[in-house]
């Protein structure tokens, strides 16, 4: 039985593995901690029909037959414990989680319950972990009208008609949720800050907000506001917002002192500026250097921080205009200014040089930046990856970025750069994520986009797990083990293990990106983009399409490191899953498996829907298995993912077609 609304927190029945002993004694911490001992007892509860007696301790009883929370009382110093971590042992006669501190205790709870609910508890079993993305960070792009930008599973779980609008206990079961995979930041506000949510930063809106704080707070969330950079004339009605003005500043400095009476532990700022409309300190002719480090004066007294995004290009561009590549944006606005920002700005860098496309490459900033704090954006709801219509599971997307090599050295990967900061080297601090939850019921409109959410959390605790070792760990957990669960949760692995290739085959193809819709970008439009203003073309024609970005080019390559711009230069190297991004190409250029580039795209396009179809009927072979509402909401997703796909499919080979007169070589059905 799969409650939709538990996800991947089903706790369904299981009998101990291990002799349970009935008394949980905790140590005595904080909020969090004694939130951790009732989560603990809840889930017991629930999964083995227990009821325990937890018990405050100070220093635990020796020779007692019971579960202990504890913690490592060198805290800090100890080696084996870092921040953030737990370790679990499961003894003859007791079980222990120790943790370094109120989070890891939390966290290690949280570990204990889905190895009992997977039925993977053993004596003499000890595990230990740590986050390896000191933050985790979940961001929201929530209206106050209670709309969300970019959102697919229902209205806000935050507001309402221009108000703060939420029930407490769903708003408890999502930061479990969030939790029991590790985020411990969360924004609560659309990074576009306009109309009614610019009074966020005001008395009456903050004791609200700070409601909010307080349910996050005891699951180790600490939120972050996202604030609008022109507030001090648009709010505070001074005749100016640029930052180097002392009045300017001053105002800041108030507001902070303000905010942080109601959230005195809000970890921060979130700031979108000049970027799509949005005030920032290009228009008092400021650096970025400049607008950041203003706020982070004004934040700093208080142990916070400014998230600052560097989604920052001209969004008014001529498209005749060839000289300029909106790709290069990010780069040459924030690498010159490397080294400028203080020490409580962490930059947010989205992980490729467009925005979240289905096939980009990794933005050359990661690697490239040594002296500014940094952290990279992802977004789990699928703006661009099928509008929670189309199942695309993500963490193959992210296992991809993790992999990219930014220069070939020694541990030069993505995964290998995620650490806490150290001056001189470039260390990625962690993630960000723009969210793909509502008020649907399931919490993310496609059933199985829940794993979209879940494998965020994971990959960024732990790197090193593959798409595939997180889609199972889901699979498992949602769909339970036992007898025809097994089947229901094998197949879901399977589909999702499959499903991102076929999106990015009967998508935009090889990396050309933005073929779709414009505004909405769902589905296909093939010239939707190429007369706007948006800077992102494909340039087709009669015999060739894609953006030379080479040296030749706009230069583009010329941004990543030596090895990395050589692979990009050359189109026999290039990797062929981005060949349009950098490459200009004729349709009749050969590709590694001897066919022209034209027949590729045919070929992948008519099997990009056919793995929908199979998708669709694997998923039809569970149909006596699973509850019916599961069923049927996943498959009317499905059959509307197949209209999406097959309208994908014709209007990219027609219009092929069409601009070069060459059919299939294997004579399927092109429309013309
Ligand atoms: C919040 C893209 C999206 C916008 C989004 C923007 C951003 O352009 O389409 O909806 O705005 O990215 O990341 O700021």
């Amino acid at each position: 039985m799969l409650k939709e609304y538990d996800c991947w927190l089903q706790y369904r029945k299981v009998t101990a593995q291990v002799n349970f002993p009935k008394t949980v004694f905790v140590q005595k911490r904080g909020e969090v901690t004694d939130n951790a001992a009732r989560e603990f007892a809840a889930g017991i509860e629930r999964l083995l029909g227990l009821k325990l007696a937890v018990k405050q301790i100070k220093t635990p009883p020796t020779n007692d037959n019971a579960v202990f929370l504890l913690f490592d009382d060198k805290e800090g110093k100890n080696e084996k414990l870092k921040t953030e971590g737990f370790k679990i042992n499961i003894l003859q006669n007791k079980i222990l989680i120790t943790a370094a501190d109120e989070n890891g205790l939390l966290y290690g709870v949280y570990r204990f319950l889905s190895l009992l609910a997977n039925g993977e508890l053993k004596y003499d079993l000890e595990i230990s972990e740590s986050p390896v993305s000191p933050l985790r960070i979940i961001n929201h792009w929530d209206n106050f009208d209670g709309t969300i930008e970019r959102g697919y599973a229902g209205n806000s779980l935050f507001y309402k008609n221009g108000n703060f609008n939420f029930d407490i206990k769903r708003i408890e079961d999502y930061a479990r949720l969030l939790a029991s995979v590790g985020i411990n930041r969360i924004s609560i506000n659309n990074v576009n800050v306009r109309d009614k949510a610019k009074l966020l930063i005001t008395k009456e809106y903050l004791s609200e907000a700070a409601k909010l704080a307080a349910i996050f707070r005891r699951f180790g969330i600490r939120l972050l506001l996202s604030i609008n950079f022109g507030a001090p004339w648009s709010l505070g009605k001074l005749p100016t917002s640029d930052p180097l003005d002392a009045s300017v500043a001053a105002w800041w400095k108030e507001r902070a002192a303000l905010i942080y009476k109601y959230i005195p532990d809000l970890a921060g700022f979130l700031v979108k500026a000049d970027s799509e409309g949005e005030p920032g300190p290009f228009q008092y002719n400021r650096t970025h250097a400049d607008g950041a480090n203003m706020l982070a004066k004004a934040v700093k007294p208080f142990g916070g921080e400014i998230i600052w995004r560097c989604f920052v290009y001209n969004c008014q561009q001529d498209w005749r205009d060839k000289s300029f590549d909106r790709a290069r944006a990010s780069y040459d606005h924030f690498k010159p200014l490397d080294g400028s920002f203080d020490d409580n700005v962490i930059l947010q860098i989205k992980f490729g040089p467009y925005d979240f496309q289905v096939r980009e490459p990794v933005s050359p900033l990661f690697g490239a930046l040594t002296k500014t704090r940094h952290i990279m954006e992802l977004q789990i709801t699928q703006e661009y990856t099928g509008h929670q219509i189309d199942l695309c599971y993500l963490p193959s997307v992210w296992q991809d970025i993790l992999e990219f090599d930014t220069s070939h050295g020694q541990n030069s990967k993505i995964m290998d750069l995620i650490k806490p900061y150290k001056e001189g080297s470039s260390y990625i601090e962690g993630f960000a994520a723009v969210v793909n939850v509502g008020l649907d019921n399931n919490w993310t409109g496609h059933t199985l986009a829940q794993a979209n959410l879940y494998g965020y959390g994971r990959i960024i605790w732990n790197p090193c797990l593959t798409a595939k070792e997180i889609a199972k760990e889901w699979s498992v957990l949602s769909f339970g083990k036992e007898n025809t669960e097994q089947k229901a949760a094998q197949i879901a692995e399977d589909i999702l293990l499959k499903s991102y290739r076929a999106y990015e085959k009967y998508n935009a193809p090889f990396g050309v990106c933005f073929m779709v819709t414009p505004n909405s970008h769902y589905g296909p439009n093939i010239e939707g983009y190429e007369f706007s203003r948006w800077g992102t073309y494909h340039r087709a024609d009669a015999k060739e399409i894609g953006i030379d970005r080479t040296k030749k080019g706009t230069g583009y390559t010329g941004q990543y490191s030596p090895n990395n711009e050589s692979i990009y230069e050359d189109p026999a190297v290039c990797p062929e899953n981005q060949l349009l991004f950098f490459h200009r190409l004729k349709y009749d250029f050969i590709m590694k498996n001897g066919k022209t580039l034209l027949q590729n795209i045919y070929d992948n396009h008519f099997e990009g829907y056919d793995e929908a179809v199979s998708m669709t009927e694997e998923w039809k072979s569970l149909s006596k298995i699973l509850e019916k509402d599961v069923y049927k909401s996943v498959l009317s997703r499905f059959e509307r993912q197949l209209v999406n796909a097959r309208e994908w499919r014709d209007q990219i080979n027609t219009y092929f077609f069409r601009r070069t007169g060459i059919g299939d070589k294997n004579g399927r059905k092109i429309f013309d």
